[in-house]
Parts: C-alpha cells; sequence; structure tokens
C-alpha cells in the first residue's frame, strides 16, 4: 500500500510539550482536514489542526510551513485549529478561548480581524495561517471561510505513530544500521526520511519490491522503482536512476540486522524538517 499523502514534519517543544507537527502538501476543507487530524490518534485533543499557544510556536509553525511550501496564489493560506463557536473563537481541541485579549496568546492580522468583527460574517468562522504572498501577512491568522487549504497537524507527545524512523542522512557513504525493528515493536512500519535522497520526488507514488536473490535484485535495479529490499542481507536500497542499471546516486541506506520481511504495506514515506529548539 503506497500512501497518498505527502507531508513534512518537525519537532517543537521540550519534555511532555515536545509535539509532532505534520505539513501536508494536499488540501483539504476544515471540516475534512479536522476530521484527518483527529482520525491519526482517534481523539481530537491529541491530535488536531495546529493551535500554537505562543509567539515560538507560532514562528516554529511558520517557519517550517514556509520552508516545505512555498507561499503562491494558491498556497496563501493553512488551516490551524480554531474556529468561531457564534460567540467565541476558540481551539476546538480543548475549547480554550483565543480572542480574549487577554492573557491568552492571539496572532490576527489585525485588518482582517477589524473587518470580520465588523461584520462578524457567520461563514467566516475558521482561523487559517497566513503564508505571505499577495497582499496577505505571513504567521498572521485570518478569519477564512471553508475553503482548500493545506493544513498542518498537531500530535502531543506520547501519541504519535510508532514508526521505526530510517536516517538517510550520509547514505551512499552510510547505512543507517537498524537492530529493533519487528512489526510487533513498530505497529506503523518503516518510515523512510526521503528528503535526504537525491533526485527523489515520488512521495506520494513510489513503488518497493522485495528480491529473493542476488540475480533478481540485479534485475530490480533496472527497473523504475524507487525502493528495493534485499532479505538476505536485509538492505534497503533507494533507486535513484530508476530502469538504468545499478542504482545511480542511490543504493543501499540502511540494513536491518535482523533481515526480517519487508513488504511495501510496512513502509512510509516523509520528509523530515528537523527539530525546533
Ligand atoms: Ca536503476
Amino acid at each position: 500500500m503506497s500512501q497518498s499523502k505527502y507531508y513534512a514534519e518537525f519537532k517543537y517543544g521540550t519534555g511532555a510539550d515536545r509535539h509532532t507537527y505534520q505539513i501536508y502538501k494536499d488540501k483539504l476543507t476544515y471540516g475534512t482536514a479536522k476530521a484527518y487530524a483527529t482520525s491519526l490518534t482517534g481523539d481530537q485533543t491529541k491530535s488536531y489542526l495546529v493551535s500554537p499557544g505562543s509567539s515560538a510556536e507560532n514562528d516554529a509553525v511558520y517557519n517550517k510551513t514556509t520552508e516545505f511550501i512555498t507561499p503562491g496564489p494558491d498556497a496563501n493560506y493553512v488551516w490551524t485549529g480554531g474556529d468561531y463557536d457564534g460567540a467565541n473563537w476558540k481551539y476546538y481541541y480543548n475549547g480554550s478561548t483565543i480572542d480574549d485579549g487577554g492573557a491568552n496568546y492571539t496572532n490576527w492580522n489585525e485588518l482582517a480581524y477589524d473587518a470580520w468583527f465588523l461584520t462578524q460574517d457567520a461563514a467566516q468562522k475558521y482561523m487559517a495561517m497566513g503564508l505571505q504572498y499577495d497582499a496577505v501577512t505571513g504567521k498572521e491568522w485570518y478569519p477564512k471561510q471553508d475553503s482548500s487549504y493545506h493544513y498542518v497537524v498537531e500530535t502531543v507527545n506520547g501519541y504519535e505513530k510508532q514508526y521505526k524512523d530510517i536516517n538517510t542522512i550520509g547514505y551512499g557513504r552510510s547505512k543507517d544500521i537498524i537492530s529493533d525493528y519487528s512489526t510487533s515493536a513498530y505497529k506503523d512500519g518503516v518510515r523512510i526520511n526521503a528528503s535526504e535522497l537525491t533526485n527523489f520526488d515520488h512521495y506520494t507514488d513510489w513503488t518497493f519490491k522485495a528480491a529473493r536473490n542476488k540475480k533478481k535484485l540485479k534485475k530490480f535495479a533496472k527497473r523504475d522503482l524507487d525502493f528495493v529490499y534485499y532479505q538476505k542481507k536485509g538492505d534497503l536500497y533507494y533507486n535513484e536512476n530508476g530502469s538504468s542499471k545499478g542504482w545511480g546516486i542511490g543504493g543501499a541506506f540502511a540494513r536491518f540486522d535482523d533481515e526480517p520481511r519487508l513488504t511495501s504495506d510496512q513502509l512510509s514515506v516523509y520528509a523530515y524538517l528537523g527539530e525546533v529548539v
């Protein structure tokens, strides 16, 4: 099963407040994005549309989002988890009020908020973060009516999916040695950080095959596959040059010491953007 979503991930915060943020390349309506965020954990208080509670968190979200998504005419906002319930702007994940003008952190775009305040347009009940394009100011929040935007999902500490993450930094020179992978220890499988893989752009349509023997391995290197696994050695290859002979600027980037059986439904692919500290 090849995943359909292309996302980048980063971490922000310390200790119990260290949260995971996933920035999605696809666009969804507010309700669909919210439902997707909840579906990651099954609990809308554990995984929800991003709800910045401080200026530093807001900056981290903005900086990482615009590192991954270039602002433009079709990418001017991302959904956040703020919405208007008819009386107050609130973060839906915990019901906290965000427009009280008091102690709670707010980052409204003043002109947009004032215009909304005058009309109280009932359709403009969702909070989106501007990505800075055209007249839109980056990092600030805008009251928006429903539309399809990119979105950022925040997951609280301890509720992240259980992936065995493969580090591809320095691949080609060294392999990430994996000695603790099993489907029982990592129920969400193996996840490849593809941001370091040269020329990789198949985030939503990557292909994978496991080779039974050396002959198959050589044969699969000459097929239009992105990833090939050689179970006999436990090596996972990136096939950078597709159907050309060999692996191009690719090659084995991970070795599984236990040589487990790997299938495509155990694999997922994403882009890791690091940790904001
Ligand atoms: Ca090849």
